[in-house]
């Protein structure tokens, strides 16, 4: 008895699963959402691609994690989020913070450590916020952010906001057990909070399969706590916003959180110190070859005929120039005087 019941279950569980699996078939873009996808993932790239210059000429210290290849999903994200909606991620955080509408120059001049950086030039690539965007950082301890990306959704929930958290990690910080609290809370209190897992098929030099159980099926992390989860292309910026927006409306609506599953990949090292010797470069070729998420926007704006080539490098062109102009800025800008050293750090004895 007890096994067909269970077997009765499971059938219906995997038919929900096929569905949350199933490839997105997402809603055409307008011109207008083309151009602004085109224009924030370029600004991504091209700024992401200026940092990797600047660490090796040796103008940013410490660590730098680079976003390239990621591009779609913080955009597609923030395409679907409202002014009032709360973000948060891990170290690998400089898109969230240029699209929340922190200052190129600001961002860059962080990098190199710089007093008119974001953080004073003292919290560096990992420890970027923009609280005027509603951006909550840049934390540099795997998974810490998931708690603190919770607690934002249910300060919004309790003081009656209209606002939801995007909780962005990895998919190595999907295992760890901080982020099951989390969930459990969540859903207990039916918290208006989207996580959204950024699968981007390695945590640092480990392959997804060789460190995560039923790693085909991280947007069903939530199963037992009631959570809902999707699987999304995270290559595609169209299948991203819709699925945020769909999530938006289900935690809006007070359903509780739910899971997206951005299937992605990651061009360059862990960080800058990371030779990627664990993948070969056929791989990466392949990822970059068939699914930039640059690229297809590109070809969409060129096959409807609502850009030539020219106009895109138009784009591309005005997108160099404010990311040399932040490049310029955090190369000169002046260094934090010493009596900044301990000015907004706790310190305990
Ligand atoms: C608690 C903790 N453990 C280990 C580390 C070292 N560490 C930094 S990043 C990382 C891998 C995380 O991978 P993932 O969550 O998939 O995110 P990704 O870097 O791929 O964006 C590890 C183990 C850390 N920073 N914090």
């Amino acid at each position: 008895m007890a096994a067909s019941k269970s077997g009765k279950k499971s059938g219906k569980a995997a038919k929900a699963r096929k569905a949350a699996a199933k490839p997105n078939h997402p809603p055409a873009f307008t011109k207008e959402e083309e151009l602004r996808a085109l224009r924030d993932m370029l600004l991504i790239r091209r700024f992401e691609e200026k940092a990797g210059q600047l660490y090796g000429m040796g103008h940013i210290g410490g660590f730098l994690h680079l976003y390239i290849g990621q591009e779609a999903v913080a955009t597609g994200v923030f395409m679907a989020r409202r002014e009032q909606d709360h973000v948060i991620t891990s170290y690998r955080c400089h898109a969230q913070e240029l699209l929340a509408g922190a200052d190129p120059k600001a961002v860059m001049a962080e990098l190199t450590g710089r007093l008119p950086g974001v953080s004073k030039g003292k919290g560096g690539s990992m420890h970027m916020f923009h609280v005027a965007g509603n951006f909550w950082g840049g934390h540099g301890i795997v998974g810490a952010q998931v708690p603190i990306g919770t607690g934002l959704a249910f300060a919004a929930s309790y003081s009656g906001e209209n606002a939801a958290c995007f909780t962005f990690f990895g998919e190595g910080a999907a295992n760890q057990g901080q982020v099951y609290e989390s969930f459990n809370m969540a859903a207990l209190w039916k918290l208006p909070v989207i996580y959204v897992i950024e699968n981007n098929r390695y945590a640092m030099g480990t392959e997804i399969h060789r460190a995560t159980a039923k790693a085909e099926e991280l947007f069903m992390r939530g199963a037992a706590f009631g959570i809902p989860g999707e699987q999304v292309d995270g290559m595609d910026v169209r299948a991203v916003k819709d699925a945020a927006e769909r999530a938006l409306q289900h935690v809006l609506s007070g359903e509780g959180p739910i899971i997206l599953e951005m299937q992605t990949y990651r061009y360059r090292g862990h960080s800058m110190s990371d030779p990627a010797k664990y993948r070969s470069r056929e791989e990466v070729q392949k990822m970059r070859q068939e699914h930039d998420p640059i690229e297809q926007v590109k070809r969409r704006l060129l096959e409807a005929g609502w850009a030539t080539e020219e106009d895109i490098k138009a784009v591309d062109a005005d997108v160099r120039k404010v990311v040399a102009e932040a490049a310029d800025f955090a190369t000169s800008a002046e260094q934090p005087p010493e009596k900044e050293l301990w000015r907004d750090v706790y310190a305990e004895y």
